[in-house]
């Protein structure tokens, strides 16, 4: 009873009501009990009032009782208990404590005039910079024996650091681990840890697959900020401490005052959890929304506005982050209307925020999607080297260059941008899409860990030195005190829009703060904590999640030729040519004769130079560079042959079907977790994966069939095209539907379908008759679920309904494509010589019904 007070008493201490809202607890934030908890004492005691610390204190009491169901806050420390507190307070409580020991970052040695007896704060040049130094965030969690053994301490510098702490003991214990003997110390290793957010005013997400904005709505702040909290208290719990919460387009109407002053009360909301507010502003402003006639960054009236314009910030939301900026790019004005640089417009934000301690992130994506595609030399590529590097040390202290970890847009796989090393005298952020634009947008299990980690851990060698990415962005390689790691999450009122997507979320996290962690090891504590800690859940969800990654490479854009999709549109469905014939640059050059984009100095458009000597060299030569970026470097013939002697067309081929039947392994490898993890969570991932599975062959088939056409080189295993059990919706007896022709065309089994018209009354069926052995089979139908109306499908054997269905999901497009054509399997259906197997379909509103093929397989495994 007295617990059950306790615990309802640290409720009162600030934590939000969230009953029946989102919550933190629908994310991996779950408390549930587990086996042989560690032992923790029930005791929670924070020596501190601050806001922060407290709420640190509350978090524990809420996880402990969760997981151990004991955890009560204390005011006094009487028998054993968990202990916050900052440096001071120990010391105050404790006399003779010392802080068990404290690490300073290497990166701070650099610079002469760093004093540890003087409060961060007052130090120059830090005194800008200060609130954002890893240092004031460390921890350590121990058991100090001189003290009280039975006690756990959680002590830092700075409350922040106290919040991380009891994050960390919470994952320890969440996870059935315990503490080691030797305590855990941990300094984050990079001060920009943020997630960057595409919300429009309007409550809508630029790339968010997850519903509409949790911070937006009508043109205003959301009134029910509580959502906001929890995000922020996930994003606390994997210590991330900052969010940019507006789209990084059209970004003018949110400096207007009404709008400011809902960003207060949403910094207001993720204060307590140590997360920043950061907003994205547009370099027009001036002009846009101040009334001025220009907005030329170097125009004295200009740059006067801007200070304004920051003062009034920082009235309203003392601890504001600062600005992110896309300018020149995609339609964005920028300086280049002026002729002015990037450095130019960056200085200019950042003089004005260096007063107030606030930074700018100065996005590298900056390059011309007007380019002639007939030009051998134009090269997307190219673009944010060319500009920013001639500009190194010309930036302001306090901006911070924000790069794409690829040099075009989050593909699924890309070389590692040389900026990373071109930018020896700035600041340099790693700006990774955690929202899966190009990654299947949520619908597709895609773990992105394993390829950041490969990103973080790339040797750009500069100076010929060892450079990998991670220790530029910590500061270590060039002495930088300002670097970190940026993730486009793009959350929702659904959160990412699917549970295993989550993980995205969480390994960004964690990998900003070590991306020493490797992305097995944040599988397994993801998972612990998400869905289980059972040990064969643990390694059945790693294995999948591990597997996704390349699984989708290969199914959608091997070889480097990035994801083969819908460029100028959905950036969905599989659409070979949409990257070509404009001047997006996303262009693969595919022809009869070969494929792949010539970035080389002797004959292509010289990208390859970009990079330090070493690795230049080893792109410049189709024979040194990785294969899995070749045909981002050359431009080879299909027959080509790969470092294992296998021709270029013919790992296409291999590669679409193996990762196909790779996707349909993760289904599988679920399905083993039955009554194993929460059912609902079970059925719903279930659900998914068959849809990827299905989804995947639909990629498989367009890039096959499209290659296979253009190089006219036959697969040597006989598979394109040849579809065993497949018969076409066009060549069956048809009652209403009509054939169509689908655009583009690889995106239909042999380039067509049936669509339902709307003289036949919406109501159409399609028959086949079965001419093989008999025997029991799974019947898939393949049709294009559209928006725009939900189209009702059955399957009849001899007149008799075996199936019924809704095509009712929300895929991208209105026409019948890639996006949308989705599998629909029945499974276990007995079949014999003559049997007439119908589909009928009734098209509602603007969806058709159209429909693709049938396949008649031998039963799944998985049955
Ligand atoms: C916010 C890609 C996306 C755009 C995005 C842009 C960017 O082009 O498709 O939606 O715009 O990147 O990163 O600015």
């Amino acid at each position: 009873m007295l617990k059950k007070i306790a615990f309802s008493l640290s409720i009162g201490f600030g934590l939000v009501s969230v009953a029946g809202g989102q919550t933190a607890d629908q994310a991996w934030l779950k408390y549930r009990p587990v086996n042989k908890a560690m032992d923790v004492p029930a005791r929670v005691v924070a020596l501190g009032r601050g806001p922060v610390e407290q709420n640190a204190a509350n978090e524990l009491v809420r996880g402990l009782h969760g997981i151990t169901r004991k955890g009560e806050l204390a005011r006094n420390i009487r028998s054993s208990s968990v202990i916050l507190g900052t440096y001071d307070e120990f010391k105050k409580k404790f006399p003779g404590w010392k802080p068990f020991g404290e690490v300073i970052p290497t990166v701070l040695y650099i610079h002469d005039d760093f004093r540890q007896d003087v409060p961060l704060s007052e130090q120059r040049p830090y005194q800008v910079m200060g609130r954002f130094l890893p240092i004031s965030e460390r921890f350590a969690i121990y058991r100090n024996p001189q003290l009280n053994s039975q006690s756990i301490f959680i002590e830092a510098r700075n409350e922040i650091g106290i919040l991380h702490g009891a994050f960390a003991l919470l994952r320890i214990v969440a996870s059935g681990g315990d503490l080691p003997p030797a305590g855990v110390r941990e300094i984050p290793a990079m001060p920009i840890r943020w997630t960057n957010e595409w919300d429009n005013a309007d409550g809508t997400i630029e790339r968010g697959y997850g519903g509409r904005s949790i911070f937006f709505e009508g043109g205003k702040v959301r009134d029910d900020l509580a959502p906001v909290s929890e995000y922020a208290r996930l994003l606390a719990s994997v210590g991330i401490n900052g969010c940019n919460v507006n789209n990084v387009n059209n970004a003018a109407p949110f400096l207007e005052p009404e709008m400011l002053r809902g960003l207060a009360r949403i910094a207001e909301a993720m204060r307590t959890w140590g997360v920043r507010l950061a907003m994205s502003v547009d370099i027009a402003s001036p002009q846009k929304i101040g009334g001025l006639a220009t907005y030329d960054p170097v125009d004295p009236a200009v740059k006067t506005w801007w200070a304004a314009k920051v003062d009034e910030i920082y009235k309203l939301i003392p601890d504001f982050a600062g600005f992110t900026v896309k300018a020149d790019s995609e339609g964005q004005p920028g300086p280049a209307s002026y002729g002015r640089t990037p450095a130019d417009a960056a200085n200019v934000l950042a003089n004005a925020l260096q007063l107030h301690g606030g930074v700018v992130l100065y996005r590298a994506f900056v390059y011309n999607h007007h380019l002639d595609w007939n030009d051998p030399k134009a090269d997307r590529a190219r673009a944010a080297y060319d500009i920013f590097h001639p500009l190194d040390g010309k930036f302001a202290p306090n901006v911070i260059v924000q790069v794409k970890e690829g040099p075009i847009d989050f593909q699924a796989r890309e070389p590692v941008s040389p900026l990373f090393a071109g930018l020896e005298q700035t600041n340099g952020a790693m700006e990774l899409q955690i929202t899966q634009e190009y990654l299947g947008q949520q619908r597709h299990l895609v773990y992105i860990a394993p390829m950041w980690k490969q990103v973080l851990d790339s040797a750009l060698r500069a100076d010929s030195r060892s450079t990998p990415v991670k220790e530029i962005l910590e500061g270590k390689s060039f002495h930088r005190p300002l670097g970190g790691m940026v993730g486009v999450a793009c959350v929702g009122r659904d959160w990412l829009g699917s549970p295993m997507a989550m993980a995205n979320l969480y390994a960004f996290g964690r990998l900003a703060w070590d991306p020493n962690l490797t992305p097995e090891q944040i599988a397994d504590e993801w998972t612990k904590q998400m869905i289980g800690t059972d040990p064969e859940v643990v390694a059945t969800v790693r294995k999948m999640l591990m597997q996704s990654w390349p699984a989708y490479e290969r199914y959608t854009g091997p070889l480097g030729l990035q994801t083969l999709t819908d460029i100028t549109g959905s950036h969905y469905g599989p659409n070979v040519e949409a990257s070509e014939n404009n001047g997006w640059g996303q262009w693969h050059r595919a022809d009869h004769e070969g494929v792949g984009m010539d970035r080389t100095v002797a004959t292509g458009t010289g990208y390859a130079s970009q990079y330090p000597p070493e690795l230049a060299k080893m792109y410049e030569n189709a024979a040194t560079t990785p294969d899995d970026v070749l045909l981002f470097f050359h431009h080879v013939p299909y027959t080509y042959k790969l470092h294992d002697g296998k021709t270029v067309i013919q790992y296409i081929y291999d590669s679409h079907y193996q990762g196909a039947e790779e996707a349909s392994e993760l289904g599988k490898e679920w399905a083993t977790l039955k009554g194993k993890v929460d059912a609902k969570l079970f059925e719903d991932v279930r659900a998914r994966l068959e849809y990827q599975a299905g989804h995947a062959i639909v990629w498989r088939d367009a890039v096959v069939q499209y290659f296979l056409k253009l190089s006219g080189i036959l697969d040597e295993r006989g598979r394109a095209r040849n579809y065993a059990g497949r018969l076409e919706a066009e060549d069956a007896k048809l009652s209403g539907y009509k054939a169509i022709d689908v655009q583009p065309w690889e995106d239909a089994s042999r380039g067509k379908a049936v669509s339902c018209p709307q003289e036949a009354q919406n109501a159409c069926s399609a028959e086949w008759t079965w001419s093989g052995q008999p025997g029991r089979f799974d019947i898939a139908v393949q049709y294009f679920d559209l928006q725009g109306g939900a189209a009702k499908y059955s399957i009849l054997v001899n007149g008799k309904s075996i199936a019924a269905w809704t095509a009712d999901d929300h895929f991208p497009s209105r026409r019948p494509n890639g996006d949308n054509s989705t599998r629909y399997t029945v499974r276990g259906v007995d079949l014999k010589l003559g049997d007439a197997i119908r589909v009928e379909g009734r098209a509602e509103g603007s969806d058709p019904a159209a429909l693709d093929y049938i396949e008649i397989k031998a039963p799944d495994a998985r049955d």
